[in-house]
């Protein structure tokens, strides 16, 4: 089976791991913690580059592989590293479980070498309307990143 890390580090003191498991069916399952977060909700991607030499600024845009729009992970038209929200709890922390099918671990469109990044601000989601909407859901700064690697 194969299995994936991510460690998240920022100079606001946001920090975390994420694990990446790829299931039997093909999805892949992320679990894991982040904290230092402002409460509420934060865009949560696989942006497609795993280069942090300027921050999370370098991660370039969305993992997109099918050149589609930007969306909630359950849409059809969503870019594959559309994973939504994670809701930060009064502590700054949240814990994460989310099952997706579209951020393999192999094969072609995989996401080992690639970053996750959590966001400032809430993901509309491709719905909310703004300029930005349907590139980024207008999820504001990248607070935290870390590079997928492949974990033994
Ligand atoms: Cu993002
Ligand atoms: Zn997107």
């Amino acid at each position: 089976m194969v299995k994936a890390v991510a460690v998240l580090n920022s100079r606001e003191g946001v920090s975390g791991t994420i694990y990446f498991t790829e299931e039997e069916d093909g999805s892949t399952k992320v679990t894991g913690s982040v904290s230092g977060l402002k409460p509420g909700l934060h865009g949560f991607h696989v942006h497609a580059l795993g280069d942090t030499t300027n921050g999370c600024m370098s991660t370039g845009p969305h993992f997109n592989p099918q050149s589609k729009e930007h969306g909630a992970p359950e849409d059809e038209n969503r870019h594959a590293g559309d994973l939504g929200n994670v809701t930060v709890g009064e502590d700054g922390t949240v814990n994460i479980t989310i099952v997706d099918k579209q951020i393999p671990l192999t094969g072609p469109y995989s996401i080992i070498g690639r970053a996750v990044v959590v966001h400032a601000d809430p993901d509309d989601l491709g719905k909310g309307g703004h300029e930005l909407s349907k590139s980024t859901g207008n999820a504001g700064g990248r607070v935290a990143c870390g590079i997928i690697g492949l974990q033994g």
